[in-house]
This record gives C-alpha cells, sequence and structure tokens, in this order.
C-alpha cells in the first residue's frame, strides 16, 4: 500500500505531528516520518520531496512553525499533495506560520488546514488516498459516525441536565 509521508521542519513540532500520527496509526495507513528543516537543511528536504512519489508516498503532511516554509519547498519540488500544518511558536500565536503556509503562489499549492491541526491534515491524507482506496473510504464513513455518535451523545446529556 502507499505510504504517507509526515515531515517535520523541528522535533518541537512533534506535539502536533502525534496528533496525526495517532489518526494514521488507528486506520492503520503506513506512514513514514522525517524531521527535515527547509531551512536548516534545505537541500535534504528538497531531495525527499524530488523523490517522494518513487519512493512510495502519495500524500505528503509538512508540520512547520515561524516562518513556516516547509510544505511550500516540498511542494515546489513535487507535484504529490502537500499538506501543510501551521505550528504554533512562541508568539504571533500562529499567525505567522499560518499566512507563510498558506499564501503559495499560483502553481504550487499547498493545502493548509488550521493552526495546529494536527488531526485534520491526517484525515484530509486519509480522504486523498480514500478517492481510489475503499476499505480507507469506508474506514472514514466510520470515523464520521463516531464523532456523530459523540456529540448527539453529549447533546442527550446536556439535555438531561438543564431541562
Ligand atoms: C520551524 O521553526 C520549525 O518547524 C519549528 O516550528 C520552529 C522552531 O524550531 P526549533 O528552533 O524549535 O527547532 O522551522
Amino acid at each position: 500500500m502507499t505510504k504517507i509521508g509526515v515531515v517535520l521542519g523541528s522535533k518541537s513540532d512533534m506535539p502536533v505531528a502525534e496528533k496525526a500520527i495517532g489518526i494514521l496509526r488507528e486506520f492503520g495507513v503506513p506512514f513514514e516520518v522525517r524531521i527535515l528543516s527547509a531551512h536548516r537543511c534545505p537541500d535534504e528536504a528538497r531531495e525527499f520531496a524530488a523523490s517522494a512519489r518513487e519512493g512510495g508516498f502519495s500524500v505528503l503532511i509538512a508540520f512547520a512553525g515561524m516562518a513556516a516554509h516547509l510544505a511550500g519547498a516540498l511542494a515546489a519540488n513535487t507535484t504529490l499533495p502537500v499538506i501543510g500544518v501551521p505550528c504554533k511558536g512562541n508568539c504571533l500565536d500562529g499567525m505567522d506560520a499560518l499566512l507563510s503556509t498558506v499564501m503559495m503562489p499560483s502553481g504550487i499549492p499547498v493545502a493548509t488546514v488550521a493552526v495546529n491541526g494536527g488531526a485534520n491534515a491526517a484525515l484530509l491524507a486519509l480522504q486523498i488516498l480514500g478517492t481510489s482506496d475503499k476499505s480507507i473510504a469506508e474506514a472514514l464513513d466510520a470515523h464520521r459516525a463516531k464523532g456523530k455518535a459523540a456529540v448527539l451523545a453529549a447533546d442527550e446529556e446536556v439535555r438531561s441536565l438543564y431541562q
């Protein structure tokens, strides 16, 4: 089966990446985790992206904070779908990373999720794979059904508490 690439700009992005890794484990989809900075090791980041398709990857998820150029730098070197996750740093509430990730020039798209949106990044990657893999599509339907059941159970609880 095809793999998802989980690429972090720094080890310090791991708490956000773990949200994605948890989802990918839950779905049992193969993935690989790398730490490759667009700024501190640009040659290695470029080489990874340029060889990702032949390396068996179908989608890349990039986690980076501050001047978050990792998703864009990967996208510049592959036509695989790249999902960018802006990570909140110590200042500016993640707006720095959000704008750096989302404001890509025309021709080089990055599908950007919310600041610290690791779970949605994994789900979006799975949805991309689910366009051609029926078992992943069915697992996504089951995941949605679980989310719906949790909300309806919470609704039932508050209604009984506050009637
Ligand atoms: C970015 O700079 C990384 O993705 C990280 O979010 C941020 C800070 O990196 P460290 O100084 O913690 O390694 O490139």
